[in-house]
């Protein structure tokens, strides 16, 4: 068995496992504006509910062209979501970039943090380092707001495999254990559809670092550009990336469509035999 240790937390990571997300946001691609904390905090119960492991929490839109959060609104927006949901017993990861979001959001519960620049943000390694939480490290080429314009990559994938693998290792000779640790290509975050695709289809030489892997493909960009569809329209070909990511390798999928993507997984686990389907894994835990 593979386990995650993310704070009081074990996760079961020997088949795959689905993050539900949820964005406290005007703005994100998919699931902008909802701001209301209740309607957040109930609809996150919801994810539970429909069998999502994980809550990833987030509070500033990371997409090409979205307004910058600040501190202060970023934290009003998130804390509260990861404390109702902590006394609940989710496990609740914070998705931020800041490390006094974390610290907050770690104080507030949360049991991982999902950081899109890896923890290289200045105190961002020593926040981490204080906690019992797991940590998710993406990577990303350039920034958020120009990511998209021109990515470049001689190897793709060796570059992507050879950055987290320098990640994993900052981690671990900081003092995070190694079973805290998560990795994460991240799909969309300067790259283009065929860099994308090349990172899908070789997922495995991530896998083969040795941590679990976390996918994003939901309802993406990328989903659009081989699909035609338009975000709200894309949950048929997110279900298929994330079946062919599990395929791959990944053993984290995070989504917006929980109960769609865990049954999917539940159906593709039962006809490979995997040890219990994701649903009945929920209920015994
Ligand atoms: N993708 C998004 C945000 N956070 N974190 C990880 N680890 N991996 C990802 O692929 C990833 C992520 C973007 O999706 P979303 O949160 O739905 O959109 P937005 O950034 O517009 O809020």
């Amino acid at each position: 068995m593979t386990v995650l240790r993310a704070g009081k937390h074990a996760i079961d990571v020997t088949s795959p496992c689905v993050m539900g997300v949820v964005n406290v946001t005007a703005d994100s691609f998919y699931d902008g504006g909802r701001l209301d904390p209740e309607a957040a905090i109930a609809y996150a119960r919801r994810l539970c509910d429909d069998g999502a492991r994980i809550i990833d929490v987030g509070g500033e839109s990371t997409r090409p062209g979205a307004a910058p959060v600040d501190e202060a609104e970023e934290l009003r927006r998130v804390v509260p979501i990861v404390a109702a949901l902590a006394r609940d017993d989710v496990c609740v990861s914070v998705d931020t970039m800041k490390p006094r979001v974390m610290r907050a959001a770690l104080d507030a519960g949360a049991a991982m943090v999902n950081d899109v620049r890896a923890l290289l943000a200045p105190d961002a390694l020593a926040v981490a380092v204080a906690s019992d939480a797991a940590i998710c490290l993406m990577h990303m080429q350039g920034e958020p707001a120009t990511m998209q314009r021109a990515p470049a990559y001689r190897d793709v994938v060796g570059e992507v495999r050879a950055f987290l693998l320098r990640r994993t290792q900052a981690c671990i000779e900081a003092g995070i254990d190694r079973n805290r640790i998560v990795v994460d290509p991240g799909f969309g975050f300067g790259k283009s559809l065929a860099h994308n695709l090349d990172l899908l289809r070789n997922l495995g030489d991530i896998a083969a670092l040795g941590f679990p892997v976390l996918a994003g493909l939901s309802r993406k960009s990328m989903i659009g550009a081989i699909t035609g569809r338009e975000a709200g329209d894309r949950l048929a070909g997110s279900i298929a990336a994330a079946l062919a990511a599990a395929m791959h390798g990944a053993r984290l999928l995070r989504v917006h469509d929980v109960r769609q993507t865990v049954d999917a997984l539940a159906a593709w686990g039962a006809i490979e035999s995997w040890p219990g389907s994701q649903k009945d894994r929920g209920k015994e835990q």
